[in-house]
């Protein structure tokens, strides 16, 4: 079951910046003492704000709502100790249903293409979904059931999902993915690229089915997101104000839009309020932004047993996350090596070294925080229900996991 595979950070297993006690000395290794962290701060209000958000929030993030505790009972009076175990209530056989969608004849093709539908990711989409619309269909008139149509978007979100992780693979030259080799490491690029081709047309043709324009044009713009995404990925901005601003664009293109409009689908099915499909979406881009800015935060502090990937896998593909802007604020020698994507030799190194001196990793958890926070605040205006509460409850998980 998805739940167990979904391991909870109950600790950090990372520690609070180590601060560098003052000015380097001569032919010292690693970053010198930060600059004041006013100053740093002073030239850009965004950081400022960030800032603002230490004495806010504390280290682990706790909402105020009703649904803080992490019990919800259904209307049987069942009780789920965690959301994954609610939302999977509508999931079983989720991917024995995706494998049917890629009805193939060639041997090939039907292997590569249902090599990642194997239950070892974490579902984090589909439970979503499931989730909000049995949230939305309360809300709307105490309706208990999810739509067929409404499943099918799960169904979906994920194999959008699986494609886009197809081909960003092929495009970092990844070697691991969830524990085991890539599509593109066993079967080459060119094969790759087919395959995620051949899941994203299953996907349409399942969109298709459901039949509703609407729905269709909400999942489609989040191809167009993705490839916009990954593609202001491929650039990079000289001006620090102008990085953060591309770096959360990217966030939300690469990772958000595709949970914010999956949840706007199954709220446009099952409740006909346009007040309600802006709740669902928002929560979806609040929680989608904070799930990848974590993931950034991971990359930094987890190992690669516990990711099944390897990690400082964005320095080495030039990326300046953010606890590496957070942490250049502090350290604005990094400026270089991110202009030049960390390029030179161990230039990824002493970055690492940077921003695990530095307070970025930590920066970056607590803007997760804020958008964690936002996305309560949006989901919190539903009316209640054990689905919307397990919403709740999976905004702290996105704070707290592990991989
Ligand atoms: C083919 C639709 C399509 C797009 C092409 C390559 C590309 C454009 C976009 C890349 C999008 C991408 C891979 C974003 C990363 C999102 C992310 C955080 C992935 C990890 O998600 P998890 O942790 O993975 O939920 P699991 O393995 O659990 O499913």
């Amino acid at each position: 079951m998805a739940s167990c595979r979904w391991p909870w950070r109950r600790c950090c297993s990372w520690r609070p910046a180590a601060r560098s006690p003052g000015p380097s000395s001569p032919g010292r290794v690693g970053p010198p003492g930060p600059p004041s962290t006013a100053d740093a701060s002073a030239q850009m209000p965004y950081f400022n704000l960030v800032k603002s958000l230490t004495s806010a929030f504390p280290n682990r993030f706790h909402h105020s709502t009703s649904a803080s505790c992490c019990h919800s009972r259904t209307q049987s009076g069942e009780q789920y100790s965690d959301p994954f175990k609610l939302g999977w209530r509508d999931l079983t056989g989720l991917y024995e249903d995706i494998r049917k969608e890629l009805l193939i004849s060639t041997t090939e093709l039907k292997e590569m293409s249902e090599y990642y539908f194997d239950g070892k990711g974490k579902a984090f989409r589909p439970i979503i979904v499931v989730l909000m619309a049995r949230a939305c269909n309360i809300h709307h008139n105490n309706s208990r059931d999810v739509q067929a149509s409404q499943r099918s978007i799960a169904l979906i979100a994920e194999m959008i999902h699986t494609a886009s992780l197809v081909h960003d693979d092929v495009i970092d030259d990844a070697s691991s993915r969830r524990g085991k080799h890539t599509v593109n490491k066993i079967w080459g690029e060119k094969k790759a690229v087919l395959a995620g081709d051949l899941i994203l047309s299953a996907a349409s043709i399942a969109l298709a089915r459901i039949g509703n324009t609407t729905v269709i044009s909400i999942l489609t713009q989040v191809i167009e997101d993705l490839v916009r995404g990954e593609f202001l990925q491929l650039g990079s901005k000289e001006n620090e104000t102008e990085r953060f601003a591309h770096y959360l664009e990217k966030t939300f293109k690469k990772t958000a839009s595709l949970i914010a409009n999956s949840c706007k689908a199954v709220s446009v099915l099952g409740c006909p309020d346009p007040v309600v499909h802006e709740i669902a979406y928002q929560y979806g881009k609040n929680v989608g932004i904070a799930f990848q800015l974590i993931d950034d935060v991971l990359d930094f502090t987890s190992c690669s047993d516990q990711m099944g990937k390897p990690t400082s896998a964005d320095l080495k593909l030039g990326l300046a996350t953010g606890p590496v802007l957070f942490a250049c604020q502090q350290f604005p020698e990094m400026n270089a090596m991110i202009m030049r994507r960390f390029s030179l030799p161990g230039d990824v190194d002493r970055a690492r070294q940077y921003v695990l001196q530095s307070d970025g990793v930590q920066q970056t958890t607590y803007l997760a925080q804020r958008y964690c926070h936002e996305a309560i605040r949006e989901i919190s205006k539903l009316r209640p229900s054990p689905e919307r509460d397990a919403l709740i409850q999976l905004s702290e998980i996105v704070l707290t996991r592990e991989k």
